[in-house]
């Protein structure tokens, strides 16, 4: 029997297809966009490995909408009161630019722009709101064993108008969101929903019980520590699950605890703490009672959120990056290395691993300041060379060191950025870098990690940040910190009709509700106590600044 060479099917003669969509679940929302093209993206998703929901779910991971798309008809045509949280809210160019790469291309610039949201009628923020009578221990929101792998990037806070209850947010129309960060200064928005143009040069505003002009001293003990520390937990769950809105409503109750100066004694109380609702009333007073909190228990273990949290501390691994590498199958630091697909940041965020997440001793910080200062110095005599953060205010263990580069003579800062650089990387001591020319104005910043020379010495994260001379005190101010006394001082700037960034002071600021119209006349700002003194705050050393 004479064999026939059989002919093979079609799909045997295609490479099979790169699932770069696998672990991605995606709703596309269909409004606006073409019956054909939906077509296409289905067709196209399910060769491409990933899944499509026809409605949102719990797991969804992407919502694309139509390029045009405005966040307020989105929320309109998914009957929601804002953007859901825990999801890439994405333009459909971005699923196109996939198909046509083959690749899973950088969300970035894709993103629906939801800063109506974070713009709207803002409440008050809870850090800077004046602390009442009577329970004005300030407060203190650093914990020494934070940690925070990747601190580049804009992140939204959920806020509410007065109380909030963050355990129950899908039920209330009237949330609204802020944007509450670094990178987010002057969007803040004006408090209320006022929208008349505000010009308020200089409002008189008694500053005296703002946090910003309290000494981080003077805090009374917490006498909710066995509460806070739990909250404290479910935070860092919140946030590496990207449940920020969650993670913010702990963060509010944890303040607001303590600065009650006598342990919680009762359910109600814990009601009534600025920021409380009744479900977390009841988490707090679940731990005053028995001491344990069930749903903490439940985190603690579940793989899942384990893995989450683990992955989360890759330097460059956001929670939602951490959620897809747990969709794909990945569960330990080793899948990651040999199946994941990382970004170069991420590749040294795992080579360092377990180095980058340990705080350092502040004497080792103080000598990897010493070892920038004197490369400094060697190629610009007179250049200042500084480590601000919690270094500076004096902190006995650091996460990385933050040196501030700048020369008196208001020039010669422009050339030392690279040759500060080479020179650290020709002696060893700069090992990888993570972001190494990040610029922002006239101020230049490398993000990355360094090693002191010796045995046993481990890696460590450092930030060099050059600036002009006429933006020290600001910048100075800034990456001291810390960050609450940061916001604090933000928002008190913006009450004044004033605006403040690591760059400068500005006065004569003009908002229209949460819009700057006008961004103000920087002033002179010669020096650190200059700053504040503008601001009305009493100027106080960075190590009363820790709160
Ligand atoms: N900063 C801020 N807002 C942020 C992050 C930072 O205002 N969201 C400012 C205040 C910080 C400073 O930058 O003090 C340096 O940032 P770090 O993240 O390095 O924070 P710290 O140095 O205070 O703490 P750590 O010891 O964890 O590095
Ligand atoms: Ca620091």
């Amino acid at each position: 029997m004479t064999s026939k060479k059989r002919k093979l099917p079609e799909s045997f003669h295609v490479t099979e297809p790169n699932k770069f969509l696998l672990g991605c679940k995606i709703y596309i929302l269909k409004a606006s966009i073409e019956k054909m093209r939906l077509q296409i993206f289905t067709s196209q998703l399910q060769k491409y490995g990933g899944i499509q929901h026809e409605q949102l779910e719990s797991d969804t991971t992407h919502l694309v909408v139509d390029d045009k798309m405005e966040a307020e008809r989105m929320c309109r045509i998914l009957k929601v009161d804002k953007p859901p949280e825990n999801i890439e809210i994405l333009k459909t160019s971005w699923l196109s630019s996939c198909f046509k790469s083959k690749d899973m291309v950088p969300t970035k610039g894709f993103e629906l722009d939801l800063s109506v949201f974070a713009k709207k009628d803002l409440m008050e923020d809870e850090d800077t709101k004046m602390i009442k009578d009577g329970d004005s221990s300030g407060s203190k929101s650093n914990t020494e064993g934070e940690i925070k792998p990747a601190k580049v990037g804009v992140m939204f806070r959920a806020y509410k108008k007065t109380k909030m209850d963050p355990e129950g947010y899908n039920d209330d129309p009237d949330s609204d969101y802020m944007a509450s960060d670094h990178e987010e200064e002057g969007n803040v928005s004006a408090m209320g929903s006022d929208t008349t143009p505000q010009t308020s040069p200089c409002k008189t505003i008694q500053t005296s019980s703002w946090v910003c002009a309290q000494s981080s001293k003077n805090t009374l003990p917490n006498s909710n520590k066995h509460i806070t520390d739990k909250l404290e937990e479910m935070v860092k769950t919140y946030e590496s699950t990207s449940d920020k809105w969650r993670a913010y409503g702990y963060q509010k109750a944890i303040q607001a605890l303590r600065r009650l100066p006598r342990p919680i004694s009762s359910w109600q109380e814990a009601k009534d703490l600025p920021g409380v609702g009744t479900r977390l009333a009841d988490k707090i007073w679940e731990i005053a009672e028995s001491g344990e909190l069930r749903k903490l228990n439940e985190f603690r273990s579940s793989d899942e959120v384990k893995v989450m949290e683990m992955f989360g501390n890759v330097w460059g691994a956001g929670a939602h990056t951490s959620r897809t590498w747990y969709q794909q199958g990945f569960r330990t630091l080793d899948d990651l290395r040999t199946k994941a697909n990382l970004t170069h940041q991420q590749k040294i965020g795992l080579k360092h691993y377990d180095d980058i997440l340990e705080r350092m001793p502040r004497v080792e910080a103080g000598e990897i300041e010493a070892v920038v200062r004197t490369a400094a110095e060697s190629l610009l005599p007179g250049v200042i060379a500084q480590a601000c953060g919690s270094y500076r205010r004096k902190k006995t263990t650091c996460g990385d060191v933050d040196v501030l580069v700048t020369h008196p003579d208001g020039k010669s800062h422009r050339g030392i950025f690279g040759k500060l650089l080479t020179k650290l990387r020709d002696q060893g001591f700069l090992t990888d870098d993570l972001v190494t020319s990040e610029d922002d104005g006239n101020q230049k910043k490398y993000l990355g990690v360094c090693k002191l020379p010796g045995e046993n010495r481990r890696h460590r994260r450092l930030d060099i940040i050059v600036v002009p001379y006429d933006e020290y005190a600001c910048a100075l101010v800034y990456f001291t910190g810390s960050a609450h006394f940061n916001r604090s001082l933000r928002h008190l700037a913006k009450k004044k009709g004033m605006s403040l960034s690591e760059h400068s002071l500005n006065v004569g600021v003009v908002r229209n509700g949460s819009e700057k119209v006008f961004e103000g006349t920087p002033v002179p700002t010669p020096t650190e106590e200059s700053v504040l003194e503008k601001l009305g705050v009493p100027y106080r050393p960075p190590e009363e600044r820790d709160h």
